[in-house]
């Protein structure tokens, strides 16, 4: 990958699209008798995978189609004539390889046009706890007395993740971003905050703020809907000021920005029961 391309991938920003290639094929063999006959439409589908989970929320882009993984990363583009087409990934803060895959499509579909995801770290700021806590904290009524969460070197999504338990002293216990996720995020503007969570149970759920951001002054925050299931669930918070609250009142741009420009505390929620319970978090990455 060229500085060029990296570049050229990071303006290409969010959702962006390459469509290129393919001139859809096919066709009607019309015969000039105006026996219009609707051309056969295959599809052609897939996986993209990222530390060998799925990866959603990439589009996948070809002649005339775009698509864009679901939860457990897979993909369908229906609708394709016989011909030739390139079927492209794209998400902000990743490379793709193959970047691009050529198909033809001659009289059936095309399965297992997979591709794998890797982070552009020049880009973003991961945990995805390969080998330690990376340091994450908890705060609140969580690992009786410590701030160390547990580390477990297996059943992330996948690989190692990190788990507390609550010690149900009645008040809301918090993840704690280290400081990598800290400082000047001016530029994670209008880009996203991503996080898997689990819960031991989702029974006597109860409201709290799900993330709260603190810089300049400033303390805002966000409720993430759903709660966790007791499976990996993946977030994807936007972050622009939609959503996030300032006290009581709706964020401002400026309040955000404010916020991003010296940020010194990530928070995100680890525990949602009434009474005695058990979260986990993987696979936190902030785009900038
Ligand atoms: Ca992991």
């Amino acid at each position: 990958m060229t500085m060029a391309w990296k570049k050229a991938l990071v303006i290409m920003g969010a959702m962006t699209v390459l469509v290129w290639g393919g001139c859809g094929g096919g066709g009607s063999n019309g015969n000039g008798s105006g026996n219009v006959n609707t051309p056969a439409s295959y599809h052609v589908s897939g996986a993209v995978t990222l530390n060998g989970a799925g990866l959603d929320g990439v589009s996948i882009g070809t002649s005339g189609a775009t698509v864009t993984t679901d939860s457990s990363g897979a993909y369908t583009i229906a609708g394709l004539s016989n011909g030739s087409y390139a079927v492209t990934p794209a998400k902000a803060g990743y490379f793709f390889s193959p970047a691009s895959i050529p198909v033809t499509v001659q009289g059936g579909d095309l399965t297992g046009q997979n591709f794998t995801a890797t982070p552009d770290s020049a880009n973003v700021v991961a945990s995805s706890f390969t080998s330690g806590d990376e340091g994450w904290r908890v705060v609140g009524d969580a690992q009786g007395t410590s701030t160390l969460p547990t580390y477990r070197a297996t059943g992330g999504n996948p690989g190692g993740y990190l788990e507390a338990v609550d010690n149900a002293d009645g008040i809301t216990w918090y993840w704690v971003a280290p400081a990598q996720f800290l400082g000047d995020d001016s530029s994670s503007y209008g880009k996203s905050l991503e996080f898997d969570l689990r819960q031991s149970t989702t029974q006597s759920q109860y409201a709290d703020h799900d993330i709260i951001l603190v810089g300049g002054g400033i303390t805002l925050t966000y409720d993430t809907l759903p709660h966790p299931q007791t499976t990996w669930t993946h977030y994807n918070i936007q972050l622009t000021e939609s959503g996030w609250k300032n006290g009581t009142a709706d964020a401002t741009r400026a309040d955000f920005q404010t916020v991003l420009a010296a940020v010194t505390s990530l928070t995100i929620r680890g525990e949602f029961v009434v009474g005695p319970d058990t979260g986990g978090l993987d696979n936190v990455r902030l785009f900038k």
